[in-house]
């Protein structure tokens, strides 16, 4: 209830807005797209991450604001780099089974970007298997549906730590994996992440989907991942999360 008005206060003072982590090739380097993630400029606490305030993706109503106004902002970031002649790749956004629960969520989020003049096809949507288990399958299958009959793509997150992950390939239209980072930030050392993460790879590979890994920090394990045949990587290593503002500059740095 708290967090409830002071995130109706934290809207209404612009403070929840995204911010960008790249998503790079590993074999080039060169930066494919950006996974955006939402932050909370807090008036005293400073900046904080969903570890803080991420209860509210949960909350129908409070997902729904928030998810809303993320997607406003970042659909303006878009058209301003469009604008200048950026090439940017594809930003993707998170999306929580709370908003998926909305009637007409999808026509919504595709009203946005079409308000905004962003082709839908530089959008791609992170949904976790929490999505694809709610119990809400047609809703869900209809809305990932209209988001594909408009190009974007389907990124399943945080791949590998849900009970049933090969089921949920079979059943619901994917097009990219993204290896979550508990499986990748022991890779060098522990045998079983490094088989766990080169059969991921190997299942998306024969799958013909887009293969990311999460949470990659050393070069090391850029290494390793490349090897296994792992396209594609984000992480600490290659650059933080960075604001909207700061997208350009890191965009300029890697060519
Ligand atoms: O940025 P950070 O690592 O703190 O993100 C923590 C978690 O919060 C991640 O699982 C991420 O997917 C989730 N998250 C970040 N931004 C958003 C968002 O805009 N919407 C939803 N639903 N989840 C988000
Ligand atoms: O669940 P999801 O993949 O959306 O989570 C992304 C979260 O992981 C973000 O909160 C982001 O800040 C965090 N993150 C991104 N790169 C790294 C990394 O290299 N190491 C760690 N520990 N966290 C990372
Ligand atoms: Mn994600
Ligand atoms: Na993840």
């Amino acid at each position: 209830v708290a967090l409830r008005r002071e995130m109706r206060e934290a809207l209404s003072q612009d403070q929840i807005v995204p911010h960008y982590q790249p998503q790079v090739c590993l074999a080039t380097g060169a930066i494919v797209g950006f996974e955006a993630l939402a932050r909370w400029h807090h008036p005293t606490q400073g900046l904080l991450t969903p570890s803080t305030f991420g209860a509210v993706f949960d909350d129908v109503e409070l997902a729904t604001l928030v998810g809303q106004r993320l997607i406003r902002t970042i659909a303006a970031d878009m058209r301003n780099w469009l604008s200048s002649g950026l090439s940017f790749g594809r930003i993707a956004v998170n999306l929580s089974h709370a908003e998926f629960t909305q009637p007409g969520f999808a026509g919504d989020f595709l009203r946005t970007l079409d308000e905004a003049q962003v082709p839908a096809e530089y959008v791609e949507i992170e949904i976790t298997e929490k999505v694809l288990l709610d119990g809400h399958f047609d809703a869900v299958s209809s809305a990932l549906e209209t988001f594909r009959k408009h190009r974007i793509k389907v990124a399943l997150d945080d791949f590998g730590t849900g009970y049933a992950s090969l089921t949920h390939l079979k059943r619901f239209p994917v097009d990219h994996l993204k290896i979550d980072r508990s499986f990748v930030q022991d890779l060098e050392h522990d045998p079983d992440d490094a088989a766990i993460v080169a059969a991921m790879v190997g299942l998306g590979r024969s799958l013909k989907l887009q293969i990311t890994a999460e949470g990659v920090e050393t070069a090391g394990q850029a290494q390793r991942l490349q090897g296994m045949g792992c396209e594609y990587a984000q992480g600490f290593y290659f650059s933080h999360p960075v604001a909207g503002l700061d997208v350009p500059d890191l965009i300029a740095r890697s060519k």
